[in-house]
C-alpha cells in the first residue's frame, strides 16, 4: 500500500471517530426541537489561499504555419583563390616560325698547318676566273638575247664580249639591236680582236656580217659607229673602200678579217660587241 493510501485511510477513520460523538449530540438536538426544520447553508466563502507553486512546463503545441520569405541579404565579400586546375592535354602543332636573325661572328680558327699547296691554289684561282666568266656570260646571254635560237653563241676577247646575231637587219637597224642590249656593232681596234671576230664568222659558217665602222657622217672619212675616230689600225680589203655606186657607207667584215665598205641598206647578219665591264 502506497504512502498516500496509508495517509488517507487514517484519515476516514478518524472522520468516522470524530463523527460518532456529533452524531449523539445532534440526537439529543432533534429531540428537542422534533418539528422544526434546519436548512443547512454554505458558509462564507475563505479568504484565498496562498499563491501556489510554478506548475512543470505544458507539452509542446503544434506547428506552425511557414512564415513568410525574409528580405534578400547583402552580397558577400569576395573569396580567396582557389586552387589551379589539372594541366589540359596538348595542343596542336603550331606553324613553323620565321628563321632567325643570323648569329655572331665566330671566333678566328687555328693557323692552318704549311704544305706544298701552291699548285692547287693557283688551280682554285683558274677555276674561280672560269666560273666568274661563264656566270658572266650567263647573265649577259639571259639578260640581252630575246631568242637565244638566233645567236650563234659569243666569243669573247680579255676586255669584250662578241655576240654573232643570226637575224638579218639594215645596218641601223643591226646598230639600234645592240645598242638595246647595252652595245655596238664590233669595233674592231687591233690585229687580235679583229682575227677573233673573223674566226667567229667563219666557225659560223658565215661570209660576211656588218661591223660598227661607216662614213655616214662625212663621205670617205671612216669613223667607229660610236663616233670614235679610227687611229692605227685598219683592215681594208685592197681596194676598198671604193664607195661604189656612189653608195656605199657602211662596211662589213668577211671571213678573212678584211673589210669593205658596202651600202647600209641590204640586210645581213651582224656582230654586236660590249665591254665587260658593263655586263
Ligand atoms: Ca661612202
Ligand atoms: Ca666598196
Amino acid at each position: 500500500m502506497r504512502r498516500y493510501e496509508k495517509l488517507l485511510l487514517s484519515m476516514v477513520l478518524v472522520s468516522v471517530l470524530a463523527l460518532a460523538p456529533l452524531q449523539i449530540s445532534y440526537g439529543q438536538l432533534l429531540s428537542d426541537e422534533p418539528c422544526s426544520v434546519q436548512i443547512l447553508v454554505p458558509g462564507l466563502k475563505g479568504e484565498p489561499g496562498e499563491k501556489g507553486e510554478k506548475g512543470v512546463p505544458g507539452r509542446p503545441g503544434r506547428v506552425g504555419p511557414p512564415g513568410e520569405m525574409g528580405q534578400t541579404g547583402l552580397k558577400g565579400q569576395k573569396g580567396i583563390m582557389g586552387h589551379y586546375g589539372k594541366m589540359g592535354p596538348s595542343g596542336i602543332k603550331g606553324v613553323k616560325g620565321d628563321m632567325g636573325d643570323p648569329g655572331p661572328i665566330g671566333p678566328n680558327g687555328e693557323p692552318g698547318v704549311p704544305c706544298e699547296c701552291t699548285p692547287l691554289r693557283k688551280m682554285i684561282g683558274e677555276m674561280d676566273n672560269v666560273v666568274a666568266q661563264l656566270s658572266s656570260e650567263l647573265k649577259f646571254i639571259k639578260n640581252a638575247l630575246p631568242s637565244p635560237a638566233a645567236v650563234a653563241g659569243i666569243k669573247e676577247t680579255e676586255s669584250k664580249v662578241y655576240l654573232l646575231v643570226k637575224e638579218e637587219k639594215r645596218y641601223t637597224e643591226a646598230e639600234g639591236y645592240c645598242q638595246a642590249r647595252g652595245g655596238h656593232l664590233a669595233m674592231p681596234k687591233d690585229e687580235g680582236t679583229n682575227t677573233a671576230i673573223a674566226t667567229y664568222i667563219t666557225d659560223a659558217g658565215l661570209s660576211r656580217v656588218y661591223i660598227g665602222i661607216n662614213d655616214l657622217a662625212r663621205e670617205g672619212v671612216f669613223t667607229y659607229v660610236d663616233h670614235s675616230p679610227m687611229s692605227t689600225f685598219s683592215k681594208w680589203r685592197k681596194g676598198e673602200p671604193n664607195n661604189a655606186y656612189d653608195d656605199e657607207d657602211c662596211a662589213e667584215m668577211v671571213t678573212s678579217g678584211e673589210w669593205t665598205d658596202v651600202a647600209c641598206h641590204p640586210t645581213m647578219y651582224f656582230v654586236c660587241e660590249f665591254d665587260k665591264d658593263s655586263i
